[in-house]
């Protein structure tokens, strides 16, 4: 499994309140790498499919709303340690409790728009980058 890779989405929250440029720049300056990147809108199906693992929560149909709710930035992120430590630049899930300087203590303003997402696993980080990104494509 790899270690060095994890996937984010700027979410519809920070796409909206015209942060995209921001984020890249405090994940570049972080020293990750983008090797894949897509500015797309999800699906009700694909955001549903997305957080399938959170079908049973009770936010659940909130979140499929929100994820919904405007474009979103979707990336595949390269870093030693990529996972853990690009949880460490993005702070906790709810920015209230993000330490300050984490991109959800700057850009954040709810638990449930909160600004980005990072995979929690080296696991997930795969799955979900080969969710928005099939193959790894050269034009
Ligand atoms: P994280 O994105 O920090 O890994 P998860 O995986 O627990 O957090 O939750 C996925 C998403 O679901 C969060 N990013 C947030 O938007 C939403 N969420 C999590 N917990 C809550 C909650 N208690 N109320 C509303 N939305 C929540």
């Amino acid at each position: 499994m790899e270690t060095n890779k994890t996937f984010t989405m700027i979410k519809p929250d920070a796409v909206a309140n015209g942060h995209i440029g921001a984020i890249l720049d405090q994940i570049i300056k972080g020293g990750f790498k983008i090797v894949a990147m897509k500015y797309t809108w999800l699906t009700p199906e694909k955001a549903g499919q997305f957080y399938a693992i959170h079908g049973e929560r009770p936010f659940f149909k909130d979140l499929v709303s929100f994820m919904t709710s405007g474009p979103i930035v979707a990336a595949i992120l390269e870093k030693d340690n990529a996972v853990e430590d690009f949880r460490k630049l993005i702070g906790a899930t709810d920015p209230a409790k993000a330490e300050a300087g984490t991109i959800r203590n700057l850009f954040a303003k709810s638990i449930d728009a909160n600004a980005i997402h990072g995979s929690d696993s080296n696991e997930n980080a795969k799955i979900e980058g080969d969710f928005f990104f099939s193959s790894f494509e050269k034009f």
